[in-house]
C-alpha cells in the first residue's frame, strides 16, 4: 500500500497526522543562553550551581522544563539513593558548551572522595542522551553508592502511571515503600558530621528500596505533557521515592556506576515527548483582592515565545443576576520580551464603577475580582490575626477547634559551644563573649519570640526587623484590630478571640520580651537560638515536640527521664557571636518598642530603653571591625537605625546627630538600601535635612524607580537571588509610600500600590496571590510548620518567584518544598502589614 502512493501523499499523511505521530521529532538544540531548547521542553545542564549554603536546593543539576514547568532536577553523579538536602553535592569544576554538536560536558568533583566524574548531555532523535564517563575508576569506597541520578517532582506525576519493561504500575501519591536499616559504617558522612536522621543512639541509617528497576522507564505514558522515557543502555535503571526518608524528597530515576570501569560507565537515552506547536498558556497577571477606583488599574500579560499579543482584552462585569456585561474592550499594548517570555499590558484605569469584574483576553478569562474603596482594608488580617499568632514561640496556640502547638522550648536554652559552623547559617567563634561555658545553661530565654519562619529557631534579626516593622505599624495607622486573646502568664494565645488589647501591642510586647530577655542574660543581641542536631531542625508539625522540655541532666542517661530533668541533649543552643550590626538591629528595636510599650506596659517599656542605651554606649565603645563578617550584606544601616530610634524616643540631640552624621555617606554608598530610613526620619530631622535629601530621592527616582519600566513590564524590582525578592520588593514599595508622603511631587503613589499589586497577584509565572488567604486565588501551598500537609498558614507570604538562572522564573504551587520560592519568614510578613495599611492610607477619603 505504501508504494502505491507518491511522496507528496505520504508529505501530507505525516503533517495531517502530526499531532499523534512520533515520527516526526521535534530536536533539541543548544541555544544563546547555553541550555537545550525546542518547543515545549528546555534542558538545562547545570545553569544553577549547588549552593554551599543550603546545598541541594533541588535548584542545580540537569533539570527539565517540560511543557513550561520544571518537572526534574538533580541530574548528576550523586553519592544517595535519594539524596536529602544535607548529603554530599558535587561541585561543578568545568562546564564545556559545545553549540555546533548541540553537547554540554561537565566535570563533577567529590572531593572529599577524590573522585572526579565527566558528564555530557548531547542530542539525539527527538531526545538526548546522558553519559557518564570516568577517567579512573571508580574509587573503592564509593563503589555500591555512587550513580547518575534524575529526580522527577513528585506533583508533577500525582494520578499518573508508569511502565517498567513493559510493566505497568502507578506513580504513588504517598510513599509507602520499603526500606532498610543499616548501619551508619555503611553511610557515606552527610555534610559537616550531621545527620538528618534521628537514630535514637543505634549507629544506623535508613535507605529506601527502589520501586522498580528495568531496562525502559517511561513515566507517564498516559499524558503528552509529562510523557519521558529513560532507556538504559549499560545495567537497569531503578525508581526511587525519596520521599520515604524526606517529605522534601522527589522521585529519583537511578543507575549504579560498576566498579573497575573507564570510559563510559552510564548511559541513559531520554525522550520527554513533546506536543507539537505548543504555546504556553497566556498568563494573566492582575491583583487577586482587586482595586481601588481611583488607582492605575494595568493587567499584565505573560506570552510564550512564540505567540504574539491579541488586539484587544477586555474588562467584564459580574451581575448580581449571575449574567455578566462587557464594560470596556480596549487595545492590548506589546511591551516586548523580559526574560524568556512575551509580555503586553492591558489598561482599564478608566472603569472606575464599584463592583465585580473578570479580565477576558482571548478565550481565557481570569478570576472574579472587586473594584472598590475598601479592598485593601482588610488584606493584612490574616496575617496578624492567624500567621503570627501560629508562629509564636513559647506559647500554646489554638484556634477554635485546632491546636496549633503546644509551648514549646519550655527547656531553652545552652551556651552554643565555640567553633561551630551551623547548618542554619549560624557559627561560633573561638570564644562565647559570654560569661557562661560551652552547654551551660544560660537562664531566662524560654520566654517570647517567633518561629522565624518554616523553621523553628529564633533568628534575633529577624525580629528585630518585625519589630521595627510593628512599631511603625503602629505608629502610623494605630491598628486597634482586636482578634487574638494573649495571655503572657500562663503563654496561651487564643485566635479569633478578642480580648480588649489590640493585637499588634500584643506582638510587639511578645518580640520585645525575647529581646530584652537577650539583652538581660546575654548583654547583646544573639544570633539565634537554634537547634543542636539536625534531626531536630527539619521537623515539621508541632515545635512543642522538637525537643523534650525539659532540662538537660547529666546524671541521667539519653530518653531517661525524673520528670522534671532529661539526660536527652535536646536543648537549643544560644549562638552568641559578637556582630556589631546585628547588635545595632537590637539597640534600634528596644528603642522603638519602648516607646509602643508605653502606657500598655511600662516595665518593659521602661526596660527596653535602658538596656537600648547601656547597649549602645558599650557598643560605641567598641573597635568598629567586625561588620567585616558574615552578616554585614544583611544591614549596612544598622547603626543609623538605632541612632534614629534612639533619637525619636529620647529626644536626645546626641542621638540625632549621630543619625545625621551616618545617614549621608550611607545614602552615597547604597542609596536604595538606605532611602527608606533616610524618608521615615524627615518629620523628626529639620529642614536643611528634607532638602539635602530632595537631591537623593531625584537620583532614586530616576535609578530605582523610572528605570525599571524598561527593565520589566511590571516596573517593580524583582529580585534575582537565591531567595526570590518579595521582601526586597515590599521594602521598596515602603520605602515610595514614605517618600510619596515627603515628596508627593516627586515619587507618585502608583510606585506603591505597583509593588503590592505585583505580591497579589500581577507578576510573572502565574496570576496567584502571593499572600495565603488573601485575594480570591492565593498560595494554597506554603513552606510553613504544616507543609507537608500540603496546606498554608493564612497570612503568610512567600518570597514569590525565583530565577533559575539563566531566564526561568519559578513559584511552584503544587510544590510546597522549596523554601526559596514558598517560605514565610516573620520579616516580611511584618511588613506587608505595614504595606498593606500604607496603601490604605494614601487612598484615605478617596
Ligand atoms: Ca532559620
Ligand atoms: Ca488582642
Ligand atoms: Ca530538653
Amino acid at each position: 500500500m505504501l508504494k502505491t502512493i507518491s511522496l507528496k501523499k505520504l508529505l501530507l499523511l505525516a503533517i495531517i497526522f502530526l499531532p499523534l505521530s512520533n515520527l516526526v521529532s521535534q530536536k533539541l538544540r543548544v541555544n544563546d543562553l547555553e541550555y537545550f531548547e525546542t518547543t515545549g521542553l528546555n534542558v538545562f545542564v547545570f545553569s544553577n550551581q549547588y549552593n554551599g549554603f543550603f546545598f541541594d536546593e533541588k535548584t542545580s543539576g540537569i533539570e527539565i522544563i517540560h511543557h513550561g514547568v520544571r518537572t526534574a532536577t538533580g541530574g548528576a553523579v550523586r553519592l544517595q539513593p535519594t539524596p536529602e538536602q544535607w548529603d554530599q553535592i558535587p561541585t561543578m569544576t568545568a562546564r564545556r558548551v559545545d553549540r555546533k554538536n548541540n553537547s554540554i560536558e561537565v566535570t563533577l568533583q567529590y572531593k572529599d572522595c577524590s573522585f572526579d566524574s565527566k558528564v555530557t548531555v548531547t542530542t539525539k532523535d527527538d531526545g538526548f542522551i546522558i553519559r557518564v564517563n570516568l577517567d579512573k575508576p571508580l574509587p573503592e569506597n564509593l563503589v555500591g553508592f555512587a550513580g547518575l541520578n534524575l529526580e522527577f517532582l513528585p506533583s508533577a506525576y500525582f494520578e499518573k502511571t508508569y511502565l517498567v519493561d513493559g510493566k505497568p504500575g502507578i506513580i504513588p501519591l504517598y510513599p509507602s515503600n520499603s526500606t532498610e536499616i543499616l548501619p551508619v559504617s555503611k553511610k557515606i558522612p552527610q555534610f559537616n558530621g550531621y545527620s538528618t536522621f534521628d537514630d535514637r543512639g543505634r549507629g544506623e541509617f535508613l535507605e529506601p528500596e527502589p520501586l522498580v528497576s528495568g531496562n525502559t522507564l517511561v513515566l507517564a505514558p498516559e499524558d503528552p505533557e509529562r510523557y519521558v522515557k529513560i532507556q538504559s543502555s549499560m545495567g537497569n535503571v531503578m525508581l526511587f521515592d525519596g520521599r520515604t526518608v524526606a517529605q522534601n524528597g522527589w522521585f529519583v530515576v537511578r543507575s549504579m556506576i560498576p566498579a573497575n570501569k573507564i570510559g563510559t560507565v552510564v548511559e541513559w537515552f531520554i525522550q520527554p515527548k513533546t506536543i507539537p506547536d505548543w504555546k504556553r498558556k497566556p498568563v494573566i497577571g492582575f491583583s487577586q483582592v482587586g482595586y481601588h477606583p481611583s488607582q492605575t488599574k494595568v493587567a499584565v500579560i505573560e506570552l510564550d515565545t512564540h505567540d504574539s499579543p491579541l488586539e484587544s482584552a477586555s474588562l467584564v462585569e459580574v451581575l448580581p443576576d449571575g449574567t455578566s456585561a462587557e464594560k470596556l474592550t480596549a487595545k492590548v499594548k506589546p511591551w516586548g520580551k523580559f526574560l524568556r517570555y512575551n509580555y503586553a499590558t492591558f489598561d482599564f484605569t478608566s472603569v472606575k464603577d464599584p463592583g465585580l469584574y473578570i479580565i477576558k483576553y482571548g478565550d481565557q478569562q481570569t478570576e472574579a475580582f472587586p473594584l472598590g474603596n475598601q479592598v485593601y482594608s482588610d488584606i493584612w488580617h490574616p496575617t496578624l490575626d492567624v500567621w503570627f499568632p501560629v508562629q509564636m514561640d513559647h506559647m500554646f496556640v489554638r484556634e477554635a477547634y485546632r491546636i496549633w502547638h503546644g509551648d514549646a522550648f519550655r527547656d531553652d536554652a545552652v551556651q552554643a559551644p565555640v567553633n561551630i559552623k551551623h547548618f542554619d547559617g549560624y557559627w561560633m567563634d573561638s570564644v562565647t563573649n559570654t560569661k557562661y561555658q560551652s552547654l551551660e545553661r544560660i537562664p531566662g530565654l524560654n520566654v517570647g519570640g517567633w518561629y522565624d519562619a518554616g523553621d523553628f529557631d529564633i533568628e534575633t534579626l529577624h525580629h528585630c526587623t518585625a519589630i521595627n516593622s510593628f512599631v511603625d505599624t503602629w505608629e502610623k495607622f494605630h491598628l486597634q484590630r482586636d482578634e487574638t486573646f494573649i495571655d503572657q502568664k500562663t503563654r496561651y494565645a487564643d485566635i479569633h478571640r478578642p480580648d480588649g488589647v489590640p493585637d499588634i501591642l500584643q506582638q510587639i510586647e511578645h518580640g520585645t520580651l525575647q529581646l530584652v530577655a537577650q539583652y538581660k542574660n546575654v548583654g547583646f543581641a544573639v544570633r539565634g537560638i537554634n537547634f543542636p542536631h539536625l534531626y531536630q531542625y527539619h521537623h515539621l508539625g508541632d515545635a512543642s515536640t522538637i525537643t523534650d522540655n525539659l532540662l538537660y541532666n547529666p546524671n541521667l542517661k539519653p530518653y531517661e527521664t525524673d520528670g522534671l530533668t532529661s539526660g536527652t541533649l535536646d536543648d537549643r543552643w544560644v549562638f552568641t557571636p559578637k556582630i556589631p550590626s546585628l547588635n545595632y538591629s537590637g539597640i534600634g528595636a528596644l528603642a522603638a518598642a519602648s516607646r509602643a510599650m508605653k502606657d500598655y506596659n511600662n516595665q518593659l517599656s521602661d526596660e527596653s530603653l535602658i538596656l537600648a542605651i547601656n547597649a549602645w554606649e558599650k557598643q560605641q565603645r567598641e573597635p568598629r571591625l567586625a561588620d567585616t563578617l558574615r552578616m554585614a550584606w544583611f544591614f549596612s544601616d544598622a547603626e543609623c537605625i538605632a541612632a534614629l530610634q534612639l533619637f525619636i524616643t529620647t529626644k536626645d540631640r546626641r542621638f540625632g546627630n549621630k543619625f545625621n552624621e551616618l545617614i549621608w555617606p550611607h545614602l552615597d554608598t547604597a542609596l536604595a538600601m538606605n532611602i527608606l530610613t533616610a524618608a521615615e526620619a524627615v518629620p523628626y530631622m529639620t529642614k536643611e535635612y528634607k532638602s539635602r535629601l530632595e537631591k537623593y530621592v531625584l537620583k532614586y527616582k530616576m535609578d530605582n524607580l523610572e528605570k525599571l519600566n524598561h527593565q520589566n513590564p511590571y516596573g517593580v524590582l524583582i529580585g534575582t537571588r537565591g531567595w526570590a525578592g518579595n521582601h526586597e520588593l515590599i521594602g521598596w514599595s515602603i520605602a515610595n509610600y514614605y517618600l510619596n508622603k515627603e515628596f508627593p511631587n516627586l515619587i507618585g503613589r502608583e510606585y506603591v500600590y505597583r509593588g503590592l499589586n505585583y505580591v497579589l497577584g500581577c507578576h510573572p509565572y502565574s496570576n496567584i496571590s502571593f499572600v495565603a488567604g488573601v485575594g480570591t486565588h492565593s498560595k494554597r501551598r506554603t513552606y510553613g510548620s504544616n507543609r507537608a500537609d500540603f496546606s498554608f498558614i493564612a497570612g503568610g507570604v512567600v518570597p514569590g518567584v525565583l530565577l533559575l538562572k539563566p531566564d526561568f522564573l519559578e513559584n511552584k504551587e503544587d510544590w510546597p518544598f522549596l523554601w526559596g520560592e514558598n517560605e514565610c519568614v516573620i520579616d516580611i510578613c511584618a511588613d506587608y502589614i505595614f504595606l498593606a495599611n500604607a496603601a490604605n492610607d494614601l487612598l484615605k477619603g478617596e
